[in-house]
């Protein structure tokens, strides 16, 4: 047999093989392999198949390039049915991750087995989708249906061996996927196991209260996501019917889901994680060799960013100014690895280990000798970062990559203090550094590009997503977070509260409002943001000074007690503060601003506009490579709401004439803010959207 799927004799036992780099998805040409070899098996004379596959995995799911696109026939869930329909037995043998798809290929073969790092999941609700191949028809008949739904709504990966006590998989083998299959052929042989569908199980009874329980769980988690209670509802009813009726019932659950604006933007955000990864200018490059890490800064985020290191494996230094810093930094790195202790993420021995072993403080620089990468991390000062980098380009060896992590400040300017530019990065962490996964990488004029292919090691080597950035103040992410935040000031100025523009964007699917994340942070950085920014200003700007009275009252959010927010044993997550109303409405008064109503929509609309025209001024720029960087730096970093798949992609679904129109309106009032973007404008005028510069 020719093709990405094989069936080959070995005496009684029959393999089929899947063979279709990079993760055995299954596309069409799989499919029908797949039906192929079912016939191949059924006619043979082999008594018992082993279902595998080859590569580092079994099938990683659906080919999710074809959603979207006209279906192409075999379906899936028939290929399932037509294994599952067979009378000799078929074994399933799971390596790598048996995801979707795959693991409703799993479940449609007669037996299962895990190899030891094996791992299950149904994560289509990840996209926006059901399990549409059976999953939420079978799995509940294995493990039980809170189990169940419990999987498929969490899209969590179930491990081998948790595997084999729900049910799910009959063995844990340790040999290779081949041998392992083999040995459980020989097994059914020798006991003459017969055919097992789980089709033809029985839910196992279970509690209503448990199930209501899961539902409002996961509706809490999974705010403004529509799939999820599908699922479960899916899994339900489905499940008191006959069995094909059940699998009608998911089928239309996961078509109706196909059509869905989240399910295009879940795949948009799943292809742009992966596409900002893999930069075209970095095609052959190879990285430097990162071991040793060394870090300046102690604080929130130098001591974060040695976490993450130290998590995944690096050695860190971490330089502080003196020896008690040192000493207090190291105590605060210890403090964060207990608490990953603590949630079971890292095992006591192994904290113990990385903190004798892996971590050295110090306040001597001479110590950053042999370390292949320092990330400065200290105070946003130029000068105060010259100063590190001076000190740095005489301690460190020739081809250590010296990063900084400045927010906003001018890479090429620090690269420039340094004998070797070359050798110089942004590389920008968002804070807590060893939990948010963004890292944008600033790349400068004279970066040299084994230098850049190294910041992306280094954040595939941390699991972070990187973006590649261009120097300018604030970058991509900071710098339309400027923006958007000044479109909200403005609204506020005009009538607006705070808590409303933080409300109507929670809606919209926000994690938190603009006002919340600013008592989060500090109110004290947008306050030095504004004085850093004073002497740059345009006297047409319209400005907020609200913000500025908070800060000199000493209300600079969470860490106080009160920001826009009250934080107390009564609303520790924060209640509105009236104060902050009137403080607002002295400024009003003063500036002879009469205030208006807004409406949730129109607060939504102004602040997307702004959003996305600065994003596409970035994009315009090069400062972004493409309209999808923007969409994951604001995904990764700026918990723009994952089922919008990021402002861009949101511009192109509301339609970019639209946005275009929202600006020039605003324009009448306010042209020095209103700006369009030029490329902005170009794409409309051309009738095209921002996807069209994605590539690919
Ligand atoms: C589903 O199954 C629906 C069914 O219920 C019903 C159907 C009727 N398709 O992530 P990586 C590409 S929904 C097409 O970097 P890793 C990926 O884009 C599906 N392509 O590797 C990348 O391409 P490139 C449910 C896919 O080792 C390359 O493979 N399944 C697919 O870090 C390597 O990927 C999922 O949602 C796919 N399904 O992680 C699983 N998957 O090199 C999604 C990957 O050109 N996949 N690619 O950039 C994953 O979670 C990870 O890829 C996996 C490997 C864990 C498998």
């Amino acid at each position: 047999m020719q093709g990405p799927v094989t069936f080959e004799a070995h005496g009684d036992i029959g393999v089929i093989r899947v063979n279709n780099p990079p993760v055995n998805a299954t596309s069409a040409a799989v499919r029908q392999g797949l039906v192929a070899a079912a016939n191949a098996f059924a006619a043979s004379d082999q008594k018992v198949a082993v279902l595998m596959a080859d590569g580092r995995t079994f099938i990683a799911g659906a080919d999710i390039k074809e959603f979207g696109k006209p279906p192409v026939e075999p379906h899936l869930p028939n290929v399932i049915h037509h294994i599952e329909a067979l009378d000799k037995p078929v074994i399933c043998v799971i390596h790598g991750t048996a995801l979707g798809g795959g693991f409703e290929v799993a479940l449609g073969s007669h037996y299962r087995v895990a190899v030891p790092g094996a791992r299950i999941g149904l994560p289509e609700v990840n996209l926006g989708l059901i399990p549409g191949a059976g999953g939420t028809q079978r799995l509940p008949r294995l493990t039980g249906m809170i189990a169940a739904c419990e999987i498929f709504t969490t899209a969590r990966q179930v491990k081998a061996d948790e595997s084999l006590s729900l049910g799910i998989v009959d063995a844990v083998i340790d040999a290779t996927p081949l041998e392992a299959g083999m040995q459980f052929a020989r097994k059914i042989l020798d006991d003459g196991l017969p055919v097992r569908r789980v089709s033809e199980m029985d839910v196992a009874p279970y509690d209503d209260v448990d199930l209501d329980a899961l539902r409002a769980k996961t509706a809490r988690a999974n705010k403004g996501h529509v799939c999820h209670l599908r699922g479960i509802d899916v899994a339900v009813e489905g499940t008191k019917l006959p069995f094909a009726e059940g699998m009608k019932l998911e089928r239309q659950g996961f078509w109706d889901l196909m059509q869905t604006p989240q399910r295009a933007a879940m795949i948009h955000a799943f292809f742009s994680e992966r596409a900002v990864a893999s930069l075209p200018e970095l095609k052959g490059v190879a990285p430097r060799a990162i071991t040793h890490v060394g870090v300046i800064g102690g604080g929130t985020m130098g001591g974060g960013i040695a976490v993450a290191c130290l998590l995944n494996g690096l050695t860190v230094t971490l330089i502080e100014r003196d020896v008690e810093a040192a000493a207090n930094a190291r105590a605060g790195i210890a403090n964060t690895l207990a608490d990953s202790v603590k949630r079971g993420k890292l095992k006591p021995e192994r904290r113990e280990a990385l903190l004798a072993d892996a971590l050295t403080t110090s306040d001597d620089y001479a110590t950053l000798a042999d370390a292949d990468l320092v990330i400065e991390a200290v105070f946003e000062s130029m000068d105060v970062k010259k100063d590190v980098f001076t000190k740095l380009d005489a301690v460190c060896k020739p081809g250590a990559v010296l990063a900084t992590n400045t927010s906003y400040l001018d890479v090429d300017d620090i690269a420039a203090i340094t004998r070797r530019p070359a050798d110089v990065i942004g590389l920008h962490f968002f804070s807590p550094a060893h939990v948010m996964r963004l890292l944008e990488i600033v790349v400068a004029a004279k970066t040299a590009p084994d230098v850049v292919a190294t910041g992306f090691a280094l954040a595939k080597a941390l699991k972070k997503v990187p973006v590649r950035a261009g120097v300018c103040d604030g970058f991509i992410g900071n710098r339309i977070l400027k923006t958007y935040r000044t479109a909200g000031d403005h609204m506020v100025l005009e009538g607006a509260s705070p808590f409303q523009i933080d409300k109507a964007l929670v809606e919209f699917g926000f994690a938190m409002g603009p006002y919340a994340v600013s008592d989060l942070a500090g109110i004290d950085i947008g306050y030095l943001t504004r004085q850093r920014l004073l002497p740059t200003r345009d006297p047409c700007e319209r400005i907020a000074d609200w913000g500025d009275v908070l800060y000199h009252k000493g209300r600079l959010g969470r860490k106080t007690g009160h920001g826009h927010y009250i934080y107390d044993e009564k609303s520790p997550k924060g209640r509105p503060d009236p104060e902050v109303e009137e403080i607002i409405a002295a400024e009003r008064a003063a500036k002879g601003i009469t205030p208006r109503s807004f409406t949730d929509a129109e607060i939504v609309e102004r602040y997307m506009a702004a959003m996305i025209n600065e994003g596409a001024r970035v994009v315009g720029e090069g400062i972004a490579l493409r309209p999808l960087d923007v969409d994951v730096t604001l995904l990764y970093g700026y918990g723009f709401p994952r089922f919008r798949g990021g402002p861009m992609h949101y511009a192109d679904y509301i339609g970019l004439d639209k946005v275009l129109a929202t600006i020039e309106r605003e324009a009448r009032t306010d042209d020095f803010f209103w700006q369009p973007a030029p490329l902005l404008q170009r794409l409309v005028a051309e009738g095209r959207d921002f996807s069209s510069l994605n590539g690919g």
